[in-house]
């Protein structure tokens, strides 16, 4: 079923902030690469990859998508992203399981804020990265500026292999020596500007300072060779020591065949990346192993999206879901190309695909061959901070409201869905207003349920200002039949961790399993807290002491003991309700700042930084996000239009008296 080896592959995903060009740039990708026949617009909801019809109606991109094409030789599967930051979720799950990526910058406005988030969850997951610098067609685009944030706000090493011709159509290739030009969008080769070789050269010093091999020859020649920059400039990308900057317009169809030899050229093949498993090699021949990455509910089925790890699946087959232990069989393999697939006979390592007929594996389970089984370590999961009650608008649509959550929520598990125990409600929660309003539409369009939709809150918690010592709590239940005894002793703390427990006991008088009992009844007592009944993070518990009965203790009588002393512990300590703040970074004319000031003022927003640069001001603020509704249509309002604000999660912060 290959014919292609791994080395020849290469799985990426495109990153960025919301508008950089990802999709754009993925457009041209697919129509320089021969994958497409015509280019579409963002603006125009003809792309390939913003498929969806409310990424056509809004004109951001919302679900990653995937798609795949060849270039010399290479097969480049592609995720595109969205950059909007609440559905960095999605970015999350395809990070997961890329092998690299290439991080769109807009020339004008350098690293923005989201860029600069997925910049470090990137790093987390340890995935090299190419940077592009879009958007040089713009007035006020700048290369150096880009570079220079690309250095200063990511804290990384940018080594620029491009730099823009100054007739503002092309681009000098530092690495090859060559320059091309791009005339209705077609590329032609042109001379190379003087001064190319001083740029050259710093890049050669930039790649010695960091690879050995490269500064030997560097010491010994007093230059590099083309052979030594690009091996050297591979090595720094694949070990992240380095960034690879490249530039263009991905509008203007300028620098993308440049951009698509340097992913096949400096970010690593399935092979290079260390094996997710130690004992499981990236090949074919292994057992087969691979990851749920994304699950969509299509009109003709449930896609199971699965990045192959190790080994080879083949129709029919049947996989082990590891973390639940059931059997799934396969029905259908196919390769996917945004909207479209095509079936396939099979997959293996390196590949991505979809399966038909996998029914109960979730994002994040691991798929294995049943006679060999392991697990892959999934993403982590953001928590909900926003949520809405929803009803279906006419009575008899209940039941197939609950349908249609519990197929958001197995699509998206940064949604969640709950029933309010006072209200009997509803309650639906996201990372973000958008993420809610996206899931609602979704609701009624392919869930076919219309919802009457209550006001966003924000989600609150409840933490530990200073707590109590000594708190007894006796948990006795001794009249006739089995009883439950357990007397426990703890103290209470405020932590910088959500929950921390130790145990004090001494003298084996708590046995073990008793221990870890009360350590589980105290985490049940943390789900709600004594002020407004909100999940309580930031408390240590220490188990000081403790008491048993020789016939009637048992793990369930100490659980609950735990979980009531806790709550005990906690009515008497001093707590704080926590609100989630967010940090905003206002973009708007000079002339409106006043008013952007005021506002920010009176939403108790904190201005932590302000930039003004060729009559436009930055303002970068902290702010609770149940201040946040509807900002978008007050600074439209406050700035005629003109002012434009992203947002990311900057955790919590203590809420004033009354909240909550
Ligand atoms: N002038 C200019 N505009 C561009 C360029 N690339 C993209 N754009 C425009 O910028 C806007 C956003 O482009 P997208 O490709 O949707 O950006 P994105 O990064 O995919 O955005 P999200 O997916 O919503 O995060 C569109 O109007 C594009 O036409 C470019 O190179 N030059
Ligand atoms: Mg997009």
């Amino acid at each position: 079923m290959h014919t292609r080896s791994l080395d020849q592959t290469r799985n990426i995903g495109i990153l960025a902030h919301v508008d950089a060009g990802k999709t754009t740039t993925t457009e041209r990708i697919l129509f320089r690469a021969g994958a497409t026949y015509k280019q579409g617009e963002v603006h125009d909801g003809t792309t390939v990859t913003d498929f969806d019809a409310q990424e056509r109606k809004r004109g951001i991109t919302i679900f990653a998508a995937a798609v795949s094409c060849t270039w010399d030789g290479h097969r480049i599967n592609l995720i595109d992203t969205p950059g909007h930051v609440d559905f960095s979720a999605e970015v999350e799950r395809a990070l997961r399981v890329l092998d690299g990526a290439v991080v769109v910058f807009d020339g004008v406005a350098g690293v923005e804020p989201q860029t600069e988030s997925v910049w470090r969850q990137a790093d987390l997951h340890r995935v090299p990265r190419i940077a592009f610098v879009n958007k040089l067609d713009r007035a006020g685009a700048d290369l150096d500026a880009a570079v220079g944030s690309i250095r200063t706000r990511l804290g990384v090493t940018p080594l620029v292999v491009q730099l823009p011709l100054a007739t503002g159509d092309g681009v000098v290739d530092l690495v090859t020596r060559r320059a091309f030009r791009w005339v209705d969008g077609v590329m032609a080769e042109t001379g190379v500007p003087a001064g190319a070789d001083r740029h050259r050269r710093a890049l050669e010093e930039a790649v010695a300072d960091l690879h050995d091999t490269a500064m030997e020859e560097f010491v010994a020649d007093g230059a590099l060779k083309d052979a030594t920059l690009r091996d050297a400039l591979r090595d720094l990308t694949t070990t992240r020591a380095g960034v690879v900057v490249l530039c263009g317009s991905a509008y203007k169809n300028w620098g993308v065949e440049p951009l698509l030899d340097a992913v096949v050229a400096y970010l690593p093949s399935p092979l290079d990346v260390p094996p997710v498993h130690p004992e499981r090699p990236a090949t074919p021949d292994a057992p087969f192993a691979g990851l749920v990455f994304k699950v969509h509910a299509a009109p003709t089925g449930r896609l199971t999206y699965v990045r192959v790890y190790s080994g080879q699946i083949t129709k029919g087959a049947t996989v082990l879901d590891t973390g639940t232990g059931r059997t799934e069989r396969v029905g259908r393999i196919l390769h996917v190309q945004a909207d479209r697939h095509t079936d396939l006979d099979g997959a293996a390592a390196g590949d991505i695909v979809a399966l038909v007929g996998v029914k109960h594996a979730g994002v994040g389970a691991t798929l294995c061959s049943p006679d060999a089984p392991l697990v892959l370590e999934a993403a982590s999961t953001a928590e909900p901070v926003v949520s809405v009650a929803v009803e279906a608008r006419v009575a008899g649509d209940t039941d197939r409201l609950s349908v249609a959550l519990a197929r958001l929520v197995d699509e998206d598990p940064s949604l969640s869905v709950r029933s309010d125990p006072e209200t009997g409600q509803t309650v639906l929660s996201g990372l973000g207003e958008l993420h809610l309003e996206v899931a609602v539409e979704k609701l009624r369009q392919t869930g076919g349920v219309t919802v009457n939709v209550g006001r966003p809150q924000v989600s609150y918690r409840e933490t530990v200002v200073s707590g109590v010592g000594g708190v007894l709590f006796r948990h006795v239940k001794q009249d006739g039949g089995a009883g439950q005894y357990a007397h426990v002793l703890i103290d209470v703390a405020p932590s910088d961790e959500p929950f921390a427990f130790t145990s004090a006991v001494v003298g084996g008088r708590v046995p073990k399993e008793y221990v870890k009992a009360v350590e589980a009844g105290c985490r049940d007592a943390l789900l709600e807290g004594p002020l407004g009944g909100h999940p309580v993070t930031g408390v240590h518990v220490t188990l000081v002491d403790g008491q048993t009965h020789p016939k009637d203790s048992s793990e369930l009588a100490f659980r609950t003991a735990g979980r009531l002393a806790l709550r005990q512990a906690l009515g008497q300590s001093t707590l704080a309700v926590l609100e989630p703040v967010a940090e905003v970074t206002v973009t708007a004319p000079d002339d409106t700042v006043g008013a952007v000031l005021g506002d920010l003022a009176a939403r108790r927003g904190r201005v932590t930084d302000s930039t003004t640069r060729a009559g436009t001001v930055v303002v970068t603020a902290t702010v609770p996000l149940a201040e946040l509704f509807g900002y978008a249509t007050r600074l439209r309002s406050r700035t005629q239009g003109r002012g434009t604000f992203t947002t990311r999660p900057a955790g919590y912060q203590q809420a004033p008296d009354g909240t909550g």
